[in-house]
């Protein structure tokens, strides 16, 4: 039986173990530029035997939060390459989370000031974070507007030149951010999906704008270097739908084809509780891997939230490949010794998480070198 600290393949991704770095928002890029204080960061967590980046924007509009990089111009492939080249330089191996917010936008951090766009113009109950002045608050999200179906194929673009990008930067593969109540995550799910063109009502056409970006990318890099990460029940951003489960069935069986490196899920409610319920019934995660494997789906099976060595251990036995850690890994940058040693854990602290620099950052201890 394979343990967390076995080697594994997801697809073109040998990894040194099954202990992924989740994606984690920081806030440390001012400008969208990822810095040298990042690669030291990540590169202090290359023993991870897969690190995904913080959430990356695709593109302007894909811009949600404060000092959040991006992935759409020459200047952050250069600054992600130093990043890369870090981790790489250390054994690492290290993926990019492609992000488009969607709706969870404010006007000020949008093109032109506009309003942030959306499957539908109803505004997410939900913040986010804006810098005014040096100081950083959380505020309400803009009112979208609804995207024209004329404008959705420039956006699977984005999707695609950040792909590119992105292996441009020496990335080892990309995630695309499927979940956590944001653009394609937003399409999927009918509270925030009213459409009634091809890309709205049936699971069929929500599921659409997703496909397709899966679609571009592994057109553009390869399925074996893509991975997804969707969370099927999560509240995150004012994200609802009643009926998870024939929806996220659906959405794994038309991935199966594609031969992704992995998938990813969320757990239940997002740095919460894991068993939270959408509609009436838990979410069945096996049913939804038998649903993938049966329609001849080959990606590793990553799983994510709350997770200690204990649960990790009992989920790779029930048949998960790769485990993500997240608040954990902000503060033992070696997590990976700690969890094999048994070593006690540094506590994370809330403060830091969000903006700033080296403090809560790049200061965390590792444990002594043991040789
Ligand atoms: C925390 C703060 C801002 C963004 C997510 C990208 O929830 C995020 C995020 C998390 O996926």
């Amino acid at each position: 039986m394979s343990s967390l600290f076995d080697p594994v393949q997801a697809g073109a991704l040998h990894l040194a173990n099954r202990i992924v770095m989740a994606p984690l928002t920081r806030n440390r890029a001012p400008g969208a530029l990822p810095t040298p204080l990042m690669a030291t960061y990540y590169s202090q967590r290359a023993t991870a035997g897969l690190i995904v980046t913080e959430a990356t924007a695709i593109s302007h509009q894909g811009q949600g939060y404060a000092d959040v990089p991006g992935i759409w111009s020459a200047e952050q492939v250069a600054g992600w390459k130093k990043v890369t080249d870090a981790v790489h330089a250390k054994g690492g191996k290290i993926v990019v989370q492609l992000w488009h917010v969607g709706r969870v936008s404010h006007n000020d951090l949008q093109p032109g000031g506009q309003a942030p766009v959306a499957p539908s113009a109803i505004t997410a109950k939900t913040k986010t974070y804006l810098i005014r002045d040096g100081v950083g608050a959380f505020v309400d999200t803009s009112a979208p507007r609804a995207l024209g179906i004329d404008e959705l194929p420039g956006i699977v673009q984005d999707y695609r030149r950040a792909a590119r990008n992105a292996i441009d930067a020496g990335f080892d593969g990309v995630e695309v951010h499927g979940a956590n109540g944001y653009l394609l995550d937003q399409f999927l799910r009918s509270g925030s999906n009213q459409r009634t063109d091809a890309y709205g009502g049936p699971i069929e056409n929500r599921a659409r704008l997703l496909l397709e970006v899966m679609q571009a990318i592994t057109q553009e890099i390869g399925g074996a270097r893509t991975g997804l990460r969707l969370s099927p029940v999560t509240p995150a951003n004012d994200a609802s739908d009643p009926h998870p489960q024939p929806l996220f069935e659906y959405v794994v069986r038309q991935l199966a084809p594609l031969q992704l490196a992995y998938l990813h899920f969320i757990e239940g409610q997002t740095g919460g509780a894991r068993d939270y319920m959408q509609g009436d019934q838990p979410f069945d995660y096996a049913a939804l891997r038998a649903a993938y494997r049966s329609a001849g789906g080959t990606a590793a099976w990553m799983v994510n939230n709350g997770y200690d060595k204990t649960l990790a251990e009992r989920s790779l036995k029930e048949g998960a490949d790769l485990v993500a850690f997240g608040k954990t890994f902000i503060a033992n940058p070696d997590l990976v010794q700690r969890l094999r040693q048994g070593a006690p854990f540094n506590e994370p602290d809330r403060s830091t998480f969000y903006g700033g620099g080296a403090k809560g950052y790049t200061d965390y201890p590792a444990l002594a070198s043991n040789g």
